[in-house]
This record gives C-alpha cells, sequence and structure tokens, in this order.
C-alpha cells in the first residue's frame, strides 16, 4: 500500500504511459537498492515538512492580533541556540543520507563474480551488442538469462549517448574512447524496454533498444543456436531474389551471419527475423514498417544513418522483406514475452 501510495505520486510527475518505466515498481534488484534510498528521504521530507508546516501554523495562531493589542509585541533578534539547532539537524540527515548512498553505490558498482560480459556501443541512432565470450553480434535487442548478473561494458562510437532500462537499473554515459560499466539482473522473463538518454541529434528520442530476458534453459538454447547458426539457404525464389538484393546493396553496411555480408556501419541484421522491433527499438517490427524503413528511413527516423532506397520496385522490397524475415532460429517466440 504504502509502495503504490508512493508509485501514484511518482507516476503523475513522470505520466502514466510510463508504467512499465518505473524505478520503483521494478523488481529488479539495483532498482530495489535505489527505491530504498527514496524511502528515506521521502520519511525525512515529510518529517521536515510536517515540523516546519506545523511550527508556522502553530506560530500564526498562537501571535495573531487580538482585540486589545495596540502595542508592538517584543522585538526578538537573533537566537544562538536555535540558530544551532536548526544548522545541525540538516547536517545530521544529509550525512545520514550521505552514508546510505555511499552504501548503496558501492554495493551496485561491485563488479559480481559470474557476470555475463556485454559490449554495448551506441550509435546514431542505434545500440551495438556484441557477447565477447561466444563471439557474436546483435543490434536493438539484448537478448539476456534472468538469474544471472549482466555486466554490460558501453562505450560509443560517435557521439555521446546513454545507456538506460529503467526497469531493470540506472543509466551509465556512452563515451567515444572510453569504457562505463552497468551491472544489473533481470528477476523475471520480459521484453525491458530501453532509452538513450543523452540527446544525440535529431534522432536521439528514436534511439532505443530492448533487453529479452529469458529463462536460462531458453537462454543456453538461444545462444547455442545462435553461435551454430548460418543464413538458411533460401527456401523459395522471392527470398533466393532478396538475398541476391541485399549481397549487392545493403552488404556493405549490415552483416549477415554466414553469408557475405559482413558490413560494420548499420546494425547485425543476422536475426532480423527474430525481432520485436525495427529502427532501434521503436517500430513494430510489421512487413509494412519494414518497407517503408527501407524505402526511406529518415522519413520515419530523422538524420537516419541509412541512405534511401526509393528505386527499388514493390517487388524487390517485397523479396528483401522476404529475406529478412528468413533469418531467424526456430522454435523462439519473443513476441510473448510481457513488456516492461
Ligand atoms: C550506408 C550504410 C547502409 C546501407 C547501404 C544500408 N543500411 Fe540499413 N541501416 C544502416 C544504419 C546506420 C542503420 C541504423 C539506423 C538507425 O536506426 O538509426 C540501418 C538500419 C537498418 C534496419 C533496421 C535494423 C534494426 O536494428 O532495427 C534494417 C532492417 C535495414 N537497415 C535494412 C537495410 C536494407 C534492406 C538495406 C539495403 C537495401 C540497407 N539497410 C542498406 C546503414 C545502412
Ligand atoms: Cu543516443
Amino acid at each position: 500500500m504504502p509502495r503504490m501510495l508512493l508509485s501514484v505520486g511518482y507516476l503523475s510527475l513522470a505520466g502514466a504511459a510510463l508504467a512499465h518505466n518505473v524505478t520503483i515498481l521494478s523488481d529488479a534488484p539495483v532498482n530495489q537498492e535505489i527505491t530504498g534510498l527514496l524511502w528515506w528521504v521521502l520519511i525525512f521530507a515529510v518529517i521536515i515538512f510536517g515540523v516546519v508546516a506545523g511550527a508556522l501554523a502553530y506560530t500564526i495562531w498562537k501571535f495573531r492580533a487580538k482585540p486589545g493589542d495596540d502595542e508592538l509585541p517584543p522585538q526578538v533578534h537573533g537566537n544562538d541556540r536555535m540558530e544551532i539547532i536548526w544548522t545541525a539537524i540538516p547536517l545530521l540527515i544529509v550525512m545520514v543520507l550521505f552514508v546510505l548512498t555511499a552504501q548503496t553505490l558501492v554495493k551496485i558498482k561491485r563488479p559480481v563474480a559470474g557476470s555475463l560480459p556485454i559490449e554495448a556501443t551506441g550509435w546514431q541512432f542505434w545500440w551495438d551488442f556484441q557477447y565477447p565470450d561466444e563471439g557474436l553480434r546483435t543490434a536493438g535487442e539484448l537478448v539476456i538469462p534472468v538469474g544471472q548478473p549482466i555486466e554490460v561494458k558501453i562505450t560509443s562510437g560517435d557521439v555521446i549517448h546513454s545507456f538506460w532500462p529503467p526497469s531493470l537499473t540506472g543509466k551509465a554515459d556512452a563515451v567515444p574512447g572510453e569504457d562505463n560499466y552497468l551491472r544489473f539482473m533481470a528477476t523475471k522473463p520480459g521484453n525491458y524496454y530501453g532509452y538513450c538518454a543523452e540527446l544525440c541529434g535529431a534522432s536521439h528520442a528514436n534511439m532505443r533498444f530492448r533487453i529479452l530476458a529469458l529463462e536460462r534453459e531458453d537462454y543456453t538454447r538461444f545462444i547455442e543456436a545462435f553461435k551454430a547458426y548460418e543464413a538458411p539457404a533460401p527456401a523459395n525464389e522471392r527470398v533466393a531474389r532478396g538475398q541476391q538484393l541485399f549481397n549487392a546493396q545493403c552488404a556493405a553496411c549490415h552483416a549477415v551471419k554466414g553469408t557475405p555480408a559482413r558490413g560494420v556501419i548499420g546494425p547485425d541484421l543476422s536475426l532480423f527475423g527474430m525481432r520485436t522491433t525495427l529502427g532501434s527499438g521503436v517500430w513494430d517490427n510489421t512487413p509494412e514498417n519494414l518497407k517503408r524503413w527501407i524505402q526511406d528511413s529518415s522519413a520515419m527516423k530523422p538524420s537516419s544513418k541509412m541512405p534511401p532506397f526509393t528505386q527499388l520496385s514493390d517487388a524487390d522490397l517485397e523479396a528483401l522483406a522476404a529475406y529478412l524475415y528468413s533469418l531467424k532460429l526456430d522454435g523462439f517466440d519473443f513476441a510473448q514475452l510481457p513488456r516492461y
């Protein structure tokens, strides 16, 4: 109940549409730590408000002008004892908050043995993700296991970005030439929303990502299948045509595992057919959105670094879409994951 009340206050500030992105409603351990701090601040704030407002109300009532009061009341200048008290109390409160905050900081910054290392690189306007231990690469949607600590090494390839999945943890800046670390753990499976939290250009607001947390067995199955994965041989004419177009027009910037496409300027598209979103976590991954994206991505995402392909015929777009949707592992349905 108190947690609910606190959430109501928070939500009225943050906007109800972001209900799945509220730190204090999250079970993730780092967010629980931060929520604990928030409680301390709230307790002190309520006490201070009560004392100050109460004293003010009492004074106004007690010393109000009464009939027959024609003379000025006694005039007082300064009170050493009170000044010492009202300096000492805030100092004490700030010291308590300092100690609590320092404890929390140490706890959430400490490297955890058995963490899964991940490397995240921000680019205008998308996120590249790598699994250094497995030699795997993806973009926009990062798959992790539930119940294992994750250690994300964050950097940027161009300007300063910031990596922030609010339902899982706080944020860390992505700075070119520098590595910052975020450590967190998902406690339940889900499709967690993430945002770039540092103004980075015209499409900063369109630079998002997702973290897909899977049960341990599903995660292991996913990683093993991904390691063994090579883009499947085209199942029909259309997919074959799509692959051919892709290798001719898109492979300079995009990679697809097990094919000649090895570009690294744009997102890795090896498992694009499994993505729940398109354009770095912004649009639903539907054929309509995909075709619109390929034709002119900057019409959807201003200043997108992917060039337009307005010369492609409808049949070509269909073929490219058919090829991209063939790039997936069987036996997974990420669309079913609850969203946080
Ligand atoms: C000059 C490099 C370049 C070329 C050529 C290029 N792309 Fe891209 N592409 C990008 C970049 C950069 C992005 C990321 C844009 C963003 O989200 O801000 C991107 C994003 C995408 C996405 C969205 C990926 C995601 O993670 O959601 C798809 C799908 C895509 N491109 C398909 C294609 C196809 C199909 C072609 C060929 C017809 C192509 N691209 C050609 C650079 C390129
Ligand atoms: Cu950014």
